[in-house]
C-alpha cells in the first residue's frame, strides 16, 4: 500500500471505537452491553451469568488487543532479536482476572458489572480453564510468558491449540473417572484467529532434484499434507506491553482436503475420508506427565507444531532481507524439553534443501540458534522414537539425523580416539531392538546451551544424564537456571488479602516487579500485631477453601484445623502413597490415645488433589486408597474433627489459586533426585505456607533462601539413593515396623475390600520399594510430629510463615527469564516506542 493510504488507515483506526475506549464505569457498561448484542447476539432479556462473563471478557479483550497491536507493531518496526519459546504445553489458567489486574481495571469493572446487576466474583467463576498442559512443565511455560510480557522482552510462545485439553476428572466410588475437556464448546474471546497458514507434510519419499541454481539437492515430497492455522493468544504484560502465544490448529489443506476424483464421481463418503485425519491431529493433548506414550500421533503432533513454527519464524526473518548468517542474531529458539526437538533437523532441512545453504553453514546457524531445557531425569520420560516410525513419518528428517550423528561421532572420535563404548553411549541412535532416536541427545548436539531447572537437577543432568557430553563439550554448555513463578498470578491475584498487607507494609506495589523487596517483611516477623494481621488473612483464605470443600465434596471441615495439602499430578515418584500411609498411621495413633491426649494433638485436614494419567494403574489406585481412607476416617465418631481427609476432584490452575493461599503446610516429598524442581513448592511458600519436603529439586534452594529453621526437610539424600536401592535389591526390603502395621490394617480390610490394593502394596514388597517409602517412613512421621508441635505455638508459627514469604524474592519468574535472556538468548529488554496501532504480523 502507498504511504498516503497507510496514513489514512492509521487515521481511520484512531477514530475507531477500538482506539477510543474510555475506562469510566458508564463506558465500560456500554462496551459490555455492546458486546452482549453485537458479539453474542443476545439482549438483556436473555442474560445468563455465562453470557455476561463472555460480554465482559470481550470488552476486556478489546483493551488487550490495543496493547497487543502496539507492542507487536513496535517489535516489527524495531526488529530486535526475538526469542521463541517452543512448548507442547501452555497451562494458562483463566484469563479475565489476570487481564483486569494487569491493566489496572478490576475495580472499575467490578463497579460496572455491579451496576448491571451482577457480582464480579460470580462472573469470574464462569470462565473455563484453558488446560493445554499437564502440570509443572506447562504451567512454567505460562509463568515464563507472563514474565516476558511484564519485562517487555520480545518473546513469543509457540504451541498447539488442542481442541480438548487435559481431561476433566471426577471421582466415582473413590475411583478417578475421566471426561473430555471440551473447553472450546463455549465461545472463547481470548484468542485472535489469524489468516496465517502453513502446510506441513508427512510420509512420502526423498528424491534428488535440481534447484533454481541448477544444483542437485535432496528433496522431500509427499501428498499427505495438513494445514496449520494460527490462533494468537494475548499475554497481558505491564505498562501497555502485551506478549503473544501463537497456537496452531490443524485443518485440511488447500482444496479442503477433499479427494477431488472421488468428489467429482459423486463418491462423497470417500471424498471426505481424509478430512478427519487433518482435524484429528490437534484434537487432544496427551495426558501424560513425566512419561512418554510413544504413539505415532504424538510424533506427528510434535512435527506439525515445530514445522509450522519454524516456517513462520523463517518467513518473519526473510521479511527483513538479512543474510542467513544473521539468523542467530535475530532468532533464539528455546526447546521446552525434548518435545519440540524436531525443530533442529527441520531448520537444517529448510536451510539446506529449500534455501540451498551448504551443510556446515546451515549447521552452524542451527547450533547457534537453539537452546534446550531439560525438565526430568526419569528414564520413562525421556523421549525415544523407533527408527522405523521416524523413517515412515519423516523420511528426510531421519536421513538428516543419521548425517549429523555421523559428523558428531567423527568429532568425538577425533577428541577421544579409539573409545568405542563412548561412541555407543553418545550416539543419537540407540543400538537396541528396535533402534531408537534418542531425542535428548539430538537436543544436546543441536543446541549451544543446555540447562536444568534447579541446582540439584542441573548437577544430575551433568553428572548422570549427559555426563559424556559434558566431557566432550566442556562444562560451560551445561548450566542451571532455577525455575520461577509469576508473582502476579500466584500472589497478587490469588491472595488479595496478603497482597494488600504487603503493599501497605512496604509502602507501594513496587515489590511485584522487584520481588527481593519482600525481604523487608522480615523485621516484622516477631511483631505480634503484624502476626495477627498476617494469620487473619491466612484464616480468611482457609474459610474460603472450606466453602469450596463443602460445595465440591459435601464435606464440612473446620478452618481452625491445620491444613495439610498435597496437590500435584499423581505419580509414584511424588509419593502421595507415603502421605496417605502416614495418614493411616496418624489415624491409628489417634485411635489408641485417650481423649485428653487426643485433644493435645492439633486437628488436621489433609487435602489431596491431582490427576493420574488415564493409563497409569498404580497412580489411580492411590486415588482410590485416599478416598477409601477418607470414607473411614471422616465417619469415625471417635476421631471426630481430629482428622479429616479430603480429595478435591479436578485439580487445575483455578483451583490451585484457591488452594495455595489456604495452606498451613504443604507436602513436596518426592524421592530425592526425582523431582527436577517443582514449582508449587514456591507458590505455597510465597503465600506464607510452610513446607514439609525432601531434600530434592527446588526445595533445597528454598531452604537456602528462607533458612533451615523455616522449612521441614527430611529423608534420604539424592546421593544415598543408589546405594539403598542396591542393598534393597540384594537383601530385600526390610519394612519399617510402623509401616508394616499400616499395611496390615489395609490388608485386614479396615478400608474396605483389601484385595484391590494388593498391586499397590506389592510395589513396596515384591516391587523392591523403588521410591524408598519404607526407608523414609520413620523420618517422615517424626517430621509430621514436629509440624504438630509447632502449630500449637501460634506466634512461632506465624513468625516462620512471615519469614517464608520474606525469603522468596529469588523465585520470581522475572528473575528466571532475566537469566535466560542474559545467559542464553543474549537479548535485552527493548525500550517502549510509540508505534502506531495497525495490526502487526
Ligand atoms: O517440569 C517442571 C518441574 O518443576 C518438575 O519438577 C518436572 O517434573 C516437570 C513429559 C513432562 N518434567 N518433565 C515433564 C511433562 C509432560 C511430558 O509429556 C515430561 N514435566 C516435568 C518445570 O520445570
Amino acid at each position: 500500500l502507498q504511504d498516503e493510504y497507510l496514513d489514512q488507515w492509521g487515521k481511520a483506526l484512531e477514530q475507531s471505537p477500538l482506539a477510543n475506549q474510555q475506562t469510566d464505569v458508564a463506558s465500560l457498561q456500554a462496551s459490555i452491553a455492546y458486546h452482549m448484542n453485537a458479539s453474542l447476539f443476545r439482549t438483556q432479556h436473555n442474560l445468563e451469568k455465562v453470557a455476561v462473563y463472555q460480554a465482559l471478557a470481550h470488552s476486556m479483550a478489546d483493551k488487550l488487543l490495543l496493547d497487543w497491536n502496539r507492542t507487536q507493531q513496535r517489535y516489527r518496526k524495531d526488529n530486535p532479536k526475538r526469542v521463541y519459546y517452543l512448548s507442547m504445553e501452555f497451562l494458562l489458567g483463566r484469563a479475565l482476572d489476570n487481564a483486569m489486574l494487569a491493566l489496572h481495571m478490576k475495580t472499575a469493572y467490578q463497579e460496572a458489572v455491579q451496576g448491571l446487576g451482577f457480582r464480579l466474583e460470580d462472573l469470574l467463576e464462569q470462565e473455563r480453564d484453558p488446560a493445554l498442559g499437564n502440570g509443572g512443565l506447562g504451567r512454567l511455560a505460562a509463568c515464563y510468558m507472563d514474565a516476558a510480557a511484564a519485562l517487555d522482552l520480545p518473546m513469543w510462545g509457540y504451541g498447539l491449540r488442542y481442541q480438548y485439553g487435559l481431561f476433566r476428572q471426577s471421582v466415582q466410588q473413590g475411583f478417578q473417572v475421566e471426561a473430555p475437556d471440551d473447553w472450546l464448546m463455549r465461545h472463547h474471546p481470548w484468542e485472535f484467529p489469524r489468516d496465517i497458514k502453513y502446510d506441513v507434510q508427512f510420509y512420502g519419499y526423498v528424491a534428488t532434484k535440481m534447484n533454481d541454481k541448477g544444483e542437485s539437492r535432496l528433496f522431500w515430497e509427499s501428498d499427505h499434507k495438513i494445514r496449520a492455522v494460527a490462533y494468537d493468544v494475548p499475554v497481558p504484560g505491564k505498562d501497555g506491553f502485551c506478549g503473544n502465544i501463537r497456537l496452531w490448529a490443524s485443518q485440511p489443506p488447500h482444496h479442503g482436503g477433499f479427494d477431488l476424483d472421488a468428489f467429482n464421481q459423486g463418491n462423497y463418503d470417500q471424498s471426505i475420508a481424509s478430512l478427519k485425519d487433518a482435524f484429528l491431529l490437534t484434537s487432544v493433548l496427551y495426558p501424560n506427565d513425566n512419561h512418554q506414550a510413544g504413539k505415532e500421533l504424538r510424533l506427528k503432533q510434535e512435527y506439525f507444531f515445530v514445522s509450522a513454527s519454524v516456517q513462520d519464524v523463517v518467513h518473519r526473518f526473510k521479511r527483513y532481507r538479512c543474510p542467513w548468517s544473521e539468523f542467530p542474531n535475530k532468532v533464539a529458539f528455546q526447546l521446552n524439553d525434548t518435545h519440540p526437538t524436531l525443530a533442529i533437523p527441520e531448520l537444517q532441512r529448510i536451510l539446506v534443501d529449500v534455501e540451498g545453504l551448504a551443510w556446515d553453514d546451515a549447521w552452524d546457524i542451527v547450533t547457534r540458534t537453539f537452546a534446550f531445557t531439560n525438565h526430568t531425569v526419569l528414564p520413562e520420560a525421556l523421549e525415544k522414537w523407533p527408527i522405523y516410525v521416524m523413517e515412515k513419518v519423516l523420511p528426510r528428517h531421519m536421513q538428516i539425523i543419521y548425517d549429523l550423528n555421523l559428523f558428531f561421532l567423527q568429532k568425538v572420535e577425533e577428541k577421544f580416539p579409539g573409545d568405542r563404548d563412548l561412541l555407543n553411549r553418545v550416539s543419537i541412535i540407540e543400538e537396541a531392538s528396535p533402534q531408537q532416536v534418542r531425542m535428548a541427545f539430538l537436543a544436546v548436539v543441536g543446541s549451544h546451551s543446555v540447562n536444568g531447572v534447579a541446582a540439584l537437577h542441573s548437577e544430575l543432568v551433568v553428572k548422570e544424564l549427559f555426563n559424556d557430553f559434558s566431557l566432550y563439550y566442556g562444562k560451560d554448555k551445561f548450566i542451571n537456571i532455577t525455575n520461577g513463578i509469576s508473582p502476579r498470578r500466584w500472589l497478587y491475584q490469588a491472595n488479595p488479602g496478603l497482597r494488600d498487607l504487603i503493599t501497605h507494609t512496604l509502602g507501594s506495589e513496587d515489590w511485584v516487579a522487584d520481588l527481593p523487596q519482600l525481604q523487608k517483611l522480615a523485621p516484622f516477623a516477631d511483631n505480634l500485631e503484624f502476626q495477627q494481621q498476617w494469620m487473619a488473612i491466612k484464616y480468611a483464605n482457609k474459610v474460603r477453601l472450606t466453602q469450596w470443600i463443602r460445595d465440591d465434596c459435601g464435606l464440612t471441615v473446620d478452618p481452625r484445623a491445620l491444613f495439610d495439602i498435597q496437590v500435584k499430578r499423581m505419580h509414584e515418584y511424588k509419593r502421595q502413597f507415603l502421605n496417605i500411609l502416614g495418614v493411616i498411621h496418624r489415624y491409628r495413633v489417634l485411635l489408641q490415645m485417650s481423649p485428653e491426649a487426643r485433644r493435645r494433638v492439633p486437628p488436621r485436614v489433609v487435602i489431596f488433589g491431582g490427576k493420574a494419567a488415564p493409563g497409569y494403574a498404580i497412580a489411580k489406585l492411590v486415588i482410590k486408597l485416599i478416598n477409601s481412607v477418607a470414607d473411614v476416617v471422616n465417619n469415625d465418631p471417635v476421631i471426630d474433627d481430629h482428622l479429616k481427609v479430603v480429595y478435591l476432584p479436578d485439580y487445575n490452575v483455578s483451583l490451585a489459586e484457591k488452594i495455595v493461599p489456604a495452606s498451613d503446610i504443604s507436602q513436596h516429598i518426592s524421592t530425592a533426585g526425582t523431582e527436577a524442581s517443582g514449582t508449587s513448592n514456591m507458590k505455597f511458600v510465597i503465600n506464607g505456607g510452610l513446607i514439609l519436603g525432601t531434600v530434592d529439586g527446588a526445595n533445597i534452594e528454598i531452604r537456602d533462601e528462607i533458612g533451615e529453621d523455616n522449612i521441614f526437610l527430611f529423608g534420604t539424600l539424592a546421593d544415598q539413593v543408589a546405594d539403598i536401592r542396591h542393598a534393597q535389591k540384594y537383601h530385600g526390603v526390610l519394612l519399617d515396623a510402623n509401616l508394616q502395621s499400616v499395611l496390615d490394617a489395609i490388608q485386614a480390610g479396615v478400608f474396605g475390600d483389601a484385595s484391590i490394593f494388593n498391586p499397590l502394596i506389592d510395589t513396596l514388597t515384591y516391587g523392591g520399594d523403588f521410591y524408598l517409602i519404607s526407608e523414609d517412613f520413620d523420618a517422615y512421621i517424626k517430621r509430621q510430629n514436629d509440624v504438630d508441635a509447632l502449630f500449637l505455638q501460634k506466634a512461632a508459627w506465624a513468625a516462620k510463615s512471615i519469614r517464608c514469604t520474606a525469603g522468596m524474592g529469588f523465585f520470581s519468574s522475572d528473575r528466571s527469564i532475566g537469566q535466560y535472556a542474559s545467559r542464553i538468548w543474549k537479548v535485552d529488554k527493548t525500550a517502549l516506542g510509540n508505534g502506531s496501532t495497525s495490526t502487526a504480523d
